[in-house]
Formats: structure tokens, sequence, C-alpha cells
């Protein structure tokens, strides 16, 4: 068996050429391998990471792509929070982009009345008035879900301390609906 056979059934084969380990696991920060040159520098800076990955500059590791600019370190440079890296990085899906200091954060998350941006742009009056979201409070600026607006209904017919229960016991509808 050659490389290119491994690397079709998402195999690496370690240096030792006994033992394969997962593609995803190749420069990852974990030994797999027991001769450990899955995490060998000299691999490394050779390595192209697996697609649902994302190089560190240092060229050393490969971290998940959803780690890429999410406000918290993991390459060991700290380069997937650098901020000219994520200046020019595109959120994946049902994710959203922090104004000043670039950072993904849940889309949920955006105008919900707690700040999640580093930049606590997410609850920035001037971003939550144009924001869109299914159930937006009177002021146009905090959104909710369906789930609160169920519930704060409950309250205000049951009193908040009863509220939980008729919610469990008396609340016919799903409490989810999207
Ligand atoms: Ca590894
Ligand atoms: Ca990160
Ligand atoms: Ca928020």
């Amino acid at each position: 068996m050659n490389d290119s056979y491994y690397k079709s059934v998402g195999l690496w084969k370690c240096q030792d050429g006994l033992q394969c380990i997962n593609r995803y696991e190749v420069c990852d920060g974990k030994h797999e391998c027991n001769d450990k040159s899955d995490e060998d520098p000299l691999v490394c800076t050779q390595y192209n990471c697996h697609p649902r990955k994302w190089k560190c500059q240092d060229g050393l590791q490969c971290i998940n792509r959803y780690e890429v600019c999410d406000g918290k370190p993991e390459c060991n440079d700290r380069s997937d929070e650098d901020s000219v890296v994520c200046t020019h990085w595109k959120c994946r899906a049902g994710y959203w982009k922090c104004k000043d200091k670039p950072q993904c954060i849940e889309e949920a998350l955006v105008c919900d009345g707690e700040h999640d941006c580093n930049d606590r742009s997410d609850e920035d009056p001037a971003v939550c008035t144009q924001y869109n979201c299914t159930v937006k409070c009177q002021d146009g600026l905090q959104c909710i879900d369906w789930d609160e607006v169920y519930f704060r209904v409950l309250v205000l017919k049951y009193g908040e301390s009863n509220a939980m229960g008729s919610a469990l016991n008396t609340w016919q509808m799903p409490l989810t609906v999207r």
C-alpha cells in the first residue's frame, strides 16, 4: 500500500510504518503514533492539514476550522486569534462576525442581551436596531427566542413562581417552535 492509498481512506501512516492513525489527528497537539511522529515538527511543517482543519501560522499545528477567531487561542503561537488573520476570516454558516475585534459567535447570541463578542459589538445598539431576528422586543434592540416568549406569557398568567411548573405541566404547545 502506498501513501496515496492511505490518504484516500482518511488514514496516515506513522513514520515507523507500524501504525495508521486518522488524518484528522496528525499535528493536532496530541500523540497518537507510538513513535510520536504525528507531532514531529519536521512532519508538521510539511503536512497539509485535514480539510476541516486550519494550519497555525507557525506551520506546526492543525486546529479545527471552527476554532479560528472564536475568541480563545488554540494555536501555541496564538495565530488563530491574530487580528490580521481574523479581519480576513469568514465565519462559518450560523455564525456572526463581531465588528471591531473579528471573532465568530453563534447567531443566536447576537442582541440577546448578553455580551459575547470581546469587543461587545453583538449588543451594540447600532448593530441591534439593524439586526433581523425572529422575535424582537419593542425597544427594537433585543432578540429573544420563542421559548422565552412562551415563558414570559406564562409568567404574566401564573406569576413567576408557578410559571415553570405550568410550562412543564400544562402548556400544550411544543415549547420550541421555529
Ligand atoms: Ca496527533
Ligand atoms: Ca481559537
Ligand atoms: Ca450577545
